[in-house]
C-alpha cells in the first residue's frame, strides 16, 4: 500500500485530542446522534468536509500581513481579481464571504417562480438556494453518475441528451444551465472536456447561458489532464482556461480549491447581471471591492488560487484520497469507483443493506465511526436529500446513499488515513451490531445541519409472543 509522499514539509501544528469512548458516547448522544452538533476538539479525525479546512501555506499567511483593510479600493482586491480573471477569464468578479452567498446572489436575481435549473446534480447549498426561489433543481449527470460501480472515467458529466430533452420542451423556464466541476453529490467525479463542449453546444443552440459550479475546478481540470485523451500534455491551467471560457461564468467557494478557510466569488461575462448583483452585494454582503471578507482573506485567495494548479501538490492530494479509496475497496468495503478527487465515499446501502433507507443507514454508520473511532464523516444521502411531498405525504429517497469521507486539503497524514482505513474495515467487519435510526427533530430546509434522530430499538425475536 503506497500513499505519496506529501510535497510539504509541517512549519506549524494544531494537538489533537484524543477523548476517550464514554465520552464520545455521550458527546453524540447529547448531539441528537447528529455530527454537525458535536464539539470539533473531541474529534481525532475530522472528515465532515474538505470546505475551509485547509491548512494554508507560508505564502498564504505572509500574504495576510500584507492585508490592506482599505473599505474600497483594496490592493488586494486588485490582486485578487487579477487573480480570477486570469484563471476563469471571466469578465466581472464580483467576491462573497462564501459559495452559497454567491448562489443566493445569481438565483434571487435570475431566477423567478416556476424557472428550472439543470446541473450535472445539485449540491445542497445550490439546490436549496434554487428551491428558495421556487424554481425547480433538476439533475441530469449521465447514468452512470447514479451507479456507485460504474467504471467510467467521468461519472461527473451532464448528459447531454437529457439537457437537450429539457430544452426543446421547456426552454422558456431555463434562466440557465448550470455544471457542478467536480460533482460533489455523485461522488466527487469529474466531468469531461468533451462532455463541458458537448453540453456548450446543446446551450448555445437554445441560447442558455452556462454556469460552472467551479468549488473543485483544479481537482477537475487534473483529472482531465489524467484521463482524457489528448489532454496529458496540456498543464492544468490550461486546461482551466479552456474548460471556463466554454461558459459564461462560474460561482466559486474559494473554500474548498481556493484553499483558504473563508471566501468566495461570483464570475460572469454578462454585464447587466453583473451590475444587477452588485447592487443586491452592496445591500446584504459588502461593498463590491470586498463583498464579505477582509483584504487579508482576499489576498489569500489569490495566494491560494495560483498554490492549487501545482500539479505536485494536485498529484498528492489526488493520489491520497484514491489510496485511502484502494485500502478500502481491496478490504472489500463497498465504496463509489472509482474514486472521486476531495472524498472517498462509502455506498451505505451496501454497507448496511438490513437497514432501509427510511431508517438513514448512511447516518448510522456516521455515528459509529464517531463513537467507535473518533472519525467525523458526513451523511449524503436520506437525510441530506430525502423529499416529502407534502400534499400526498410520500417521500422520495435519494437513488445513492452515501457516506462521504471528505479529505481537508494539506492537513492530514498518512498515518492519519492508515488509521481511517483500518478503523473503517473493522467497523466493516462487525458491522452486523449497527441499528437503524429515527428523526425526533427535523427543520423545513437542509434538515441535515440541525436535525436530531434516535436509535430504533431492534425488536427482540420473541416479541409479542
Ligand atoms: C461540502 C460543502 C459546499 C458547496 C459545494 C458545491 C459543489 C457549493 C457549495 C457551497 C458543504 C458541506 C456539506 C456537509 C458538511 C459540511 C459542509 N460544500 N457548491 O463539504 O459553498 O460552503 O462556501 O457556501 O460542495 O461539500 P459554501
Amino acid at each position: 500500500m503506497r500513499f505519496p509522499a506529501e510535497p510539504f514539509r509541517i512549519k506549524v501544528v494544531e494537538p489533537l485530542r484524543r477523548v476517550s469512548q464514554e465520552e464520545r458516547e455521550r458527546l453524540i448522544r447529547d448531539a441528537g446522534l447528529n455530527i454537525f452538533a458535536v464539539p470539533a476538539d473531541s474529534i481525532y479525525v475530522d472528515l465532515l468536509t474538505d470546505s475551509g479546512t485547509s491548512a494554508m501555506s507560508d505564502n498564504q499567511w505572509a500574504g495576510m500581513m500584507l492585508g490592506d483593510e482599505s473599505y474600497s479600493g483594496s490592493r488586494n482586491f486588485f490582486h485578487f481579481e487579477k487573480t480570477v480573471r486570469e484563471i476563469f477569464g471571466y469578465s466581472h468578479i464580483i467576491p462573497t464571504h462564501q459559495g452559497r452567498v454567491a448562489e443566493n446572489l445569481l438565483f434571487s436575481t435570475i431566477l423567478k417562480r416556476g424557472d428550472i435549473v439543470p446541473n450535472n446534480i445539485h449540491f445542497d447549498t445550490t439546490r436549496a438556494n434554487v428551491q428558495h426561489q421556487g424554481a425547480e433543481a433538476v439533475d441530469l449527470v449521465i447514468d452512470e453518475g447514479l451507479d456507485p460501480i460504474a467504471m467510467h472515467p467521468f461519472k461527473g458529466n451532464l448528459d447531454p441528451a437529457k439537457l437537450e430533452r429539457l430544452l426543446a420542451e421547456k426552454r422558456d423556464r431555463v434562466p440557465m444551465v448550470m455544471l457542478t466541476v467536480t460533482n460533489n453529490s455523485g461522488g466527487g467525479q469529474p466531468v469531461s472536456l468533451a462532455n463541458v463542449r458537448a453540453v456548450r453546444e446543446v446551450c448555445r443552440r437554445h441560447d442558455v447561458p452556462l454556469i460552472f459550479d467551479a468549488c473543485r475546478f483544479a481537482e477537475n481540470c487534473f483529472f482531465i489532464q489524467q484521463r482524457e485523451p489528448g489532454q496529458a500534455n496540456r498543464s492544468v491551467a490550461e486546461i482551466a482556461k479552456e474548460l471556463f471560457s466554454h461558459g459564461d461564468g462560474c460561482t466559486m467557494s474559494a473554500k474548498k480549491d481556493g484553499l483558504v478557510n473563508i471566501g468566495g466569488f461570483l464570475a460572469l461575462n454578462n454585464a447587466d447581471w453583473s451590475q444587477r448583483i452588485t447592487n443586491l452585494l452592496i445591500l446584504i454582503e459588502g461593498f463590491p471591492t470586498y463583498g464579505g471578507l477582509a483584504g487579508r482573506d482576499l489576498e489569500a485567495i489569490a495566494r491560494g488560487l495560483k498554490e492549487v494548479l501545482n500539479e505536485d501538490y494536485l498529484a498528492f492530494r489526488i493520489g491520497q484520497v484514491a489510496q485511502l479509496g484502494a485500502m478500502l475497496d481491496e478490504a472489500g468495503v463497498p465504496i463509489v469507483k472509482p474514486v472521486g478527487g476531495h472524498a472517498v465515499y462509502i455506498d451505505a446501502k451496501r454497507f448496511l443493506p438490513d437497514i432501509p433507507q427510511a431508517q438513514f443507514p448512511g447516518q448510522a454508520l456516521v455515528v459509529a465511526l464517531y463513537r467507535d473511532y473518533g472519525i467525523r464523516t458526513v451523511e449524503v444521502g436520506s437525510l441530506m436529500f430525502a423529499e416529502r411531498d407534502e400534499k400526498t405525504g410520500v417521500t422520495t429517497y435519494p437513488q445513492l446513499e452515501l457516506v462521504r469521507l471528505a479529505i481537508p486539503r494539506r492537513v492530514y497524514t498518512t498515518e492519519h488515513m492508515r488509521y481511517v482505513g483500518e478503523s473503517v474495515i473493522a467497523l466493516y467487519r462487525d458491522r452486523s451490531r449497527l441499528k437503524g435510526l429515527r428523526l425526533t427533530y427535523e427543520a423545513p430546509v437542509l434538515r441535515h445541519f440541525t436535525a436530531r434522530l434516535e436509535e430504533i430499538a431492534p425488536v427482540p425475536v420473541n416479541a409479542g409472543r
